[in-house]
């Protein structure tokens, strides 16, 4: 037989069929991460050793900001210390310059991704998060769309997914904080100006819970909190992902 011998209706109605099952099975992960970059791709590989995570990216790939490097020069720094260990132990390739690690931002998203999967979590791209359940004061899930659809501003209601822990890693859009500022419930400062090294020190100390059930992790947090910009720097936004996996971890047991 050959193993082409498959019509389209197959294809179709197959993909249909395993985004059914997919939905039954992730309609109530654990944690949903918002926001697949370097903060949420190292908070999902921390949480995802002990919870169901469902990471939900607005774009078709992951990775988020630092895969642009420094001005699309597709290079990133990383400081010596956790968050080169971890990249380092991904079988990232880096190289030392003087006091600081070089190396791909793509290539380290792509690594951290794989071991994301690899603990079994799930990333679910092409996926705008536009609202929060919140129910009295706890948020308890997000309200989700399909990307072009946010983008083309038609009015189509979207489908919930609840959840114990939600992280905002939605990096400089801090989408979900700003849903509570909308409502009155928040004031975000704004990031600070540049100063690379205070930036990447007080942005993982920005980084834990915001409301009871509402996270913020990397360039989020910044926004929140008002810490410096860092620019094509990853060290502090994964120090911030792993900070934010510990205080979910330290609430939901
Ligand atoms: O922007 P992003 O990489 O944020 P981060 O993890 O890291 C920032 C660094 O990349 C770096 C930097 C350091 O100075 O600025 O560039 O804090 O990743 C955020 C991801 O969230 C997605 C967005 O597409 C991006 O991939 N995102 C934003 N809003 C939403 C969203 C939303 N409403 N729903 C789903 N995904």
């Amino acid at each position: 037989m050959p193993v082409t011998n498959f019509t389209e209706a197959d294809v179709t109605l197959g993909i249909v069929r395993e985004f059914a099952s997919f939905f039954a099975e992730w309609a109530e992960p654990d944690v949903v991460v918002v926001g697949a970059g370097p903060a949420g791709l190292a908070a999902s590989l921390r949480l995802s050793r002990r919870y169901k995570v469902l990471v939900l990216e607005r774009g078709l790939g992951v990775g988020g900001g630092i895969r642009g490097g420094g001005m699309l020069l597709p290079f990133a720094a990383v400081e010596e210390g956790e968050a080169s260990d971890l990249l380092s132990s991904l079988g990232t390739r880096m190289v030392r310059r003087g006091k600081l690690y070089f190396l791909s931002g793509l290539e380290a998203m792509v690594r951290l991704a794989k071991a994301v999967l690899d603990n079994g979590a799930f990333i679910w791209t092409g996926v705008h998060v536009e609202d929060l359940i919140v129910r009295g004061e706890r948020v308890s899930g997000v309200v989700i769309n399909w990307t072009p659809i946010a983008d083309s501003g038609w009015h189509v209601d979207p489908l919930m997914i609840p959840s114990r822990a939600v992280v905002d890693a939605t990096g400089h859009d801090a989408f979900l904080l700003r849903l509570l500022e909308k409502r009155g419930r928040l004031r975000l400062r704004g990031m600070g100006f540049m100063d690379a090294p205070t930036g990447e020190e007080e942005v993982v100390e920005a980084s834990g819970r915001v409301v009871e059930g509402l996270y913020v992790a990397g360039m989020a947090a910044s926004e929140l909190r008002g810490t410096p910009r860092m620019g094509p720097v990853l060290g502090g936004m994964i120090r911030s992902g792993l900070r934010v996996a510990s205080a979910v971890e330290a609430d939901l047991g």
